[in-house]
Parts: C-alpha cells; sequence; structure tokens
C-alpha cells in the first residue's frame, strides 16, 4: 500500500538530557493531531527514545510521527573521565553532521524535502542548516523568560557588569533590562557573568542568544500573564514569540501522553492526609543535592513531623541516615518515582520543595502549590528568585543549602505561618491566570494556533 499523500514534512530535533525531549514531544503530538497530514520526523538518541516510548506503547503513536534514532557522539571504546557535561559535549560535537545525515534518510523515506525544523533552542546552530535547506527554523524553549532573557541579554550584561570579577557586584539588580528588574546578578546561570565562560555549553547558550532572532518563531512552554513585562520585551527581540503553556495544563491527566504511572502507590497514601499537609519533595533528572543535604532533610522531615512523599532515585537511598525508612513508615514514603503533576494537584499538597528546574516551576504554579527551592544549576537560581521575589508564591531555603534547622524553619514558614498562607494565595490566583490563559481564546490557546501555523505552513 502506498503512504496517503502528505502535505509537509516536519523535522523535530530533540536534546536529548534533562527534562527537554519530553515537552517537545508532547508538543509534537498535539501539532500532529491538529495536523493530520503533515509529517513530524522526530530526531533524538536512542537512550533517550526508549524512556518517552515505552515498548507497549506503539498503539499509542500518532501515525504521522516518525521516531529516529540518532547517535549519540560516544567513540566507540570511549571512557568516562566523569567530567560534568562531557556527555552533552560528546553529543554537541557531532549533533550537527548527524542530525544532517538522519533529516536527508527521513527526507527519501518520507519522499517529501523537510519544510520545518522544529528544535530545542539551545540548537543554535539550526539557523543554518534551515538556511541551507531552505525550511523555517521554529526554536522551543523549555525553560522559563528570565533565563531566555540571561541569555539573549549575554553582550549586554557582560558589558555592563564586567566579566570573572564580578565578586563584588553579585547583589546588583539588572534594572538595565525590562522585566529582570529583581533579579540579582548572582542568579543568573553560570557561563555569563561568572564561572567557565568558555565551556561548550556556555558557549552554546551565547551562541543561542545571538541566534534566535534569526528564528521563525521561538515559543515557550509558559503563558504571558506569568511575565507580562518580559514578554513585551522578548516580542520586540524575536520574529515571533508564542507562550504556548503550561502544557501540564493542556492535558487533563486523563489525556496526558503517558498513561498514569504510580507503582508505589502515593496517590492511595494521599488519600489518607489532610488538606495542605504534605511536603512533596523531588529534584529533577539531572542532579541531586550533595549527600550531607540529604541527611539533612532526612532529619527537617522527622523533627518536623511533616508528611511527605521524596522522590529519590534509588542510588541515592544509601544516603539516608540509618533506620529513617522504618521510623518514618507512618509519616511518608521515600520513592524512586513519582506522579508528580498528579501529586502537586492533590489537595494534601502543601508545599512543593524543589531544585526548580523550569518544568517544576510551571508544574507547581499549575496546581496553585507554593515552593522551597534548592537551586543546583543553570537556571535554577533565576527560578527561584520569580519564585520568592516576583511572583511572592515561596521562598529559597533558608541557608542557600540544606540543613536541619534551615529546612525545618522553611516548612514551617511554608506550612503553617502567614507568610505561607500569603504565598499560597498568591499561588491561587496565578493558577488561575494559567488557567484562562489555555483555555478557549486565552493567550496560550491563540499562540499555540500561531505556532500550528508556523510549522505546518508550506
Ligand atoms: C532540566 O530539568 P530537570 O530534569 O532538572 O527538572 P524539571 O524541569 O523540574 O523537570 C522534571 C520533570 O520530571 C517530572 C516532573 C517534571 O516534569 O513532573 N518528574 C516526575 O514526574 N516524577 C518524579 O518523581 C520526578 C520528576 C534542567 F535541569 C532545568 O535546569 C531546566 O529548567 C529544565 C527545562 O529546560 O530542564
Ligand atoms: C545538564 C543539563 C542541563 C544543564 C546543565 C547540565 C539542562 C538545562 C540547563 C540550562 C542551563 C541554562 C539555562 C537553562 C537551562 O543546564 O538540561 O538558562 O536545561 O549540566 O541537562
Amino acid at each position: 500500500p502506498s503512504e496517503p499523500t502528505r502535505d509537509s514534512h516536519v523535522a523535530v530535533l530533540a536534546f536529548p538530557f534533562g527534562t527537554h525531549a519530553a515537552p517537545l514531544l508532547t508538543v509534537t503530538r498535539r501539532l500532529a493531531s491538529a495536523a493530520p497530514s503533515t509529517v513530524f520526523s522526530f530526531f533524538n538518541t536512542a537512550h533517550s527514545n526508549s524512556s518517552l516510548f515505552s515498548p507497549g506503547d506503539e498503539a499509542d503513536r500518532l501515525e504521522n510521527i516518525r521516531v529516529y534514532d540518532v547517535p549519540d557522539g560516544v567513540p566507540e571504546g570511549y571512557v568516562f573521565s566523569g567530567r560534568p557535561q562531557e556527555a552533552i559535549e560528546l553529543f554537541l560535537g557531532s549533533a550537527p553532521e548527524n542530525f544532517r545525515r538522519e533529516i536527508a534518510a527521513a527526507e527519501t523515506e518520507v519522499g517529501r524535502d523537510v519544510k520545518c525544523l522544529l528544535t530545542d533552542a539551545f540548537f543554535w546552530f539550526a539557523a543554518d542548516m534551515a538556511t541551507e535547506m531552505n525550511a523555517s527554523w521554529v526554536a522551543f524553549w523549555t525553560a522559563g523568560a528570565n533565563s531566555l532573557s540571561a541569555h539573549l541579554y549575554t553582550d549586554l550584561i557582560r558589558e555592563t557588569i564586567g566579566v570573572k570579577e564580578v565578586d563584588g557586584r553579585m547583589e546588583e539588580t539588572l534594572g538595565f533590562i525590562s522585566g529582570m528588574e529583581q533579579i540579582r546578578v548572582k542568579d543568573i546561570p553560570e557561563g555569563v557573568v561568572f564561572g567557565n565562560l568558555d565551556s561548550v555549553f556556555s558557549n552554546m547558550l551565547h551562541q543561542m542568544g545571538l541566534a534566535l532572532p534569526r528564528a521563525t518563531a521561538v515559543y515557550m512552554n509558559s503563558f504571558e500573564e506569568l511575565d507580562p513585562t518580559l514578554t513585551v520585551n522578548l516580542m520586540s527581540k524575536f520574529k515571533r514569540y508564542l507562550s504556548i503553556g503550561p502544557l501540564a495544563l493542556l492535558f487533563s491527566p486523563s489525556q496526558r501522553e503517558t498513561t498514569l504511572h504510580d507503582p508505589h502507590a502515593c496517590l492511595a497514601w494521599m488519600e489518607k492526609r489532610s488538606t495542605d499537609s504534605v511536603a512533596y519533595i523531588a529534584f529533577g533528572r539531572v542532579m541531586t543535592p550533595p549527600p550531607g543535604e540529604l541527611v539533612a532533610i532526612a532529619q527537617g522531615l522527622e523533627s518536623s513531623k511533616v508528611p511527605f512523599i521524596w522522590s529519590l532515585q534509588e542510588k541515592n537511598m544509601v544516603h539516608l541516615p540509618k533506620g529513617f525508612l522504618d521510623r518514618t513508615r507512618e509519616q511518608g514514603m521515600v520513592v524512586p518515582w513519582a506522579p508528580q503533576v498528579e501529586l502537586l494537584n492533590h489537595e494534601a499538597t502543601g508545599v512543593f520543595v524543589s531544585h526548580g528546574g523550569w518544568n517544576s516551576v510551571l508544574e507547581s504554579v499549575s496546581a496553585g502549590v507554593p515552593m522551597i527551592c534548592r537551586p543546583i544549576f543553570g537556571d535554577h537560581a533565576l527560578n527561584a528568585r520569580s519564585v520568592e521575589a516576583v511572583w511572592e508564591i515561596g521562598m529559597t531555603i533558608i541557608n542557600g543549602v540544606f540543613t536541619k534547622d534551615g529546612f525545618e524553619e522553611s516548612l514551617d514558614r511554608v506550612l503553617v505561618q502567614d507568610d505561607g498562607k500569603k504565598m499560597k494565595v498568591n499561588a491561587k490566583k496565578l493558577k488561575e491566570l494559567a488557567k484562562e490563559a489555555v483555555s478557549t481564546e486565552g493567550s496560550s490557546f491563540e499562540n499555540f494556533k500561531g505556532l500550528l501555523d508556523e510549522v505546518v505552513k508550506v
């Protein structure tokens, strides 16, 4: 049987680390179901693909999404030295040529030239690729407006603040960028004015900031009303700037792409807890606080007696104090993976203790849950600063890192004190704005139509 005719062909290029590929796939699925006659070829490493698509999932796949594996760039027999970002650097080193080759193969298979590159915004080289291919470039920034702005304005920030010798200027604010008045120099991701400015990763972010104004459209998992001033600012910098989130609200739990995965029965456990009482703790996929801080979290939980669900990778459980799991069997549970969105939306959840990764922040906003943030790297400190000082829906952990007393005091502030009540009220207000944004004729609803238009037009 011959393939049905397709009007267009979109190549989707995923960044296979952190929580980047999953939201890109979510958006691809939405676009593909809205444009059934367009083919979407999804390029990602085999490793990342295997975490996105479970083997029995085949039936779930849309007919117009084709999934391709691209090499991870690790040479045969390569021995990892353990440097941070080593895997990312190897991947990026060969990504442009690998993507080019796989796209050419897909064009032959589908029988249509690619007319649009829909990529993670990190892939700044897609600007040139799109020009060569006579295709459009639509870029997905998977984090928030503040961090996007930090990379877009990197040269301006460097000229204004200086580079490297910035120790004395850490508390200064970025009043010279409209919408970043509350952000301090110390909140900016490393590699902009401090840290290693010459790493592959820092260079990628800098090049990205220079290339994105060439994109046909830049879109984000956020909503305009969350950062109204920055939205206006960024709209003036890009050809088209589209906030289409929160993605977590675009799909009711039953419609979400993954069938609910709750092997440890966290949700059943929640049923027995009272309203706003539980601390949900999780730190994303990339890094966990060091062992000493995991101990401090455990001690703080035990002495505060706050009921908890703690999502902690299996390999880190050895760091928990002796007997902790036994002693807290009634108080809470430690699980290697939790249904985060569903837990945040459960009325028993009172606080989200997080590293401040963008997906987590927006999921907390969407659920109206206040946060305690312990930033680890990249955009976390910017997100934590917005949570604390811009939206006032939470706080950065007292002392900047987990200590037993600081954690206990932070939990008390959010769960018990008047301060925490204000955070909750503000979080609920943002949740309402988020719901409006994704409802019919809301800003994100309209922006999604704009995105669809940019992606499928031939
Ligand atoms: C990178 O993000 P991370 O993986 O560090 O963290 P998040 O953006 O917070 O995303 C974590 C996701 O994993 C889900 C959770 C989020 O969607 O709901 N999850 C879950 O379902 N169950 C669990 O037990 C634990 C997590 C990067 F590190 C950040 O700096 C960036 O902001 C981010 C986006 O670019 O990508
Ligand atoms: C590994 C990762 C990420 C990272 C650093 C790593 C990642 C990510 C970011 C990031 C950096 C600056 C930003 C926003 C995000 O950094 O996934 O402004 O998104 O070592 O996986």
